[in-house]
């Protein structure tokens, strides 16, 4: 693997939320069962490009893979640092992880689904502010997600809304369970604005504990943060500013969050004075399935697959070849 050598790093937080368990509110694995994998394999697919200690390729219930193989394809062209933190996995991954003392979330309609926020929120603003890189590219696994998202942004009185691994988002589900939530931690929408841990802990999941918490100390050291995902990462946009943070965050994602009219990404991220990059992998100049299913609006995002591909736009890689280094990474997985 080349070193790009102009100290970007990608940290992956992966974590778990038993919010994922409900039935079609995620498709971030092929069924709730395999889901509570999906994060430990993401992060083998970032480390070695293969399942290790993992059975299965993540893919979702129609055969969409996982994200991580285009960020694994882009790592492979540049070769940037990646770091893996444990922000709550369920099953044993073989990526070597940094430790904050997160663990698995529970359902965010019971109550505490988060104890470890407030605890994993410090360790990782410590390791933010210490972290040796002259950038950090923040990117994220945890399948149902996107729901969490959404009870963060309503705890803090933000009125984002979230997009979905699935092509037609459960917008009316994630409201309901959102609603339960706020009502299981006695919640009304924007009770915990200005207090990012209270709502993250009671409405939230671990891996946005990280993220918020590495942000935080990242930019308290100031080493500049892109947020690499989509409007999961915005609730950790709007986490650091209910912290007090007023200076410059990046989010870079896809043209498949951007273009989901479901969530109004543009708008949100105006409202949070986010930097807004967003990517197009060309995957519509290609009739393989694999592609084919992304630009079907399937997964769109995740394990900062659109941070990678704005890496390799920096760094003058073309979309084609990024297409071809997915297209091998892929058969090398899922068809041989
Ligand atoms: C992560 N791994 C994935 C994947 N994601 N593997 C396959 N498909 C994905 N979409 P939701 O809230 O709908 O579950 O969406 C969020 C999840 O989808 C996150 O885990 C994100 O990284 C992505």
């Amino acid at each position: 693997m080349e070193h790009s050598g102009d100290g970007s790093r990608f940290v992956l937080v992966a974590g778990t939320t038993e919010t994922a368990r409900r039935d079609g509110i995620s498709a971030a694995g092929a069924d709730p069962e395999l889901m509570v994998e999906t994060p430990a394999a993401d992060a083998e697919l970032l480390a070695y490009g293969r399942p290790v200690r993992t059975e299965h390729v993540p893919v979702s219930p129609s055969g969409c893979p996982t994200p991580a193989l285009v960020t694994r394809a882009v790592r492979e062209l540049l070769g940037f640092e990646a770091t893996v933190v444990d922000g709550g996995l369920a099953e044993p991954t073989a990526a070597p992880t940094v430790t904050v003392g997160a663990s698995v979330g529970r359902d965010i309609a019971e109550q505490d689904p988060v104890p470890t926020a407030h605890g994993a929120f410090e360790a990782a603003r410590r390791f933010g502010r210490k972290l040796p890189a002259d950038e950090l590219w923040l990117a994220e696994s945890i399948p149902g997600g996107t729901t969490t998202a959404l009870g963060v942004l309503r705890a803090l009185g933000e009125d984002a809304m979230v997009s979905s691994s699935l092509p037609a988002n459960p917008t009316e589900q994630k409201r309901a369970v959102v609603e339960a939530a706020l009502e299981a931690s006695s919640l009304a929408p924007g009770d915990a604005a200005g207090d990012p841990k209270r709502a993250v802990r009671r409405t939230g999941d671990p891996v946005l504990a990280t993220l918020a918490g590495l942000t935080t100390g990242a930019v308290e050291s100031d080493t500049p943060v892109t947020l690499a995902g989509g409007t999961q990462q915005l609730a950790v946009a709007a986490l650091v500013r209910h912290g007090g943070y007023e200076g410059r965050l990046g989010l870079a994602t896809t043209k498949f969050v951007a273009a989901d009219e479901t969530a109004d990404l543009r708008a949100s991220a105006d409202a949070l004075s986010v930097d807004l990059t967003v990517t197009d992998p060309g995957f519509d100049e290609s009739d393989r399935v694999a592609m084919e299913r992304f630009v079907a609006g399937e997964a769109k995002e995740g394990v900062g697959m659109g941070g990678a591909l704005a890496l390799a736009d920096r760094a003058g890689i073309s979309m084609s070849e990024v297409r071809e280094r997915f297209a091998a990474v892929y058969d090398d997985l899922l068809d041989g």
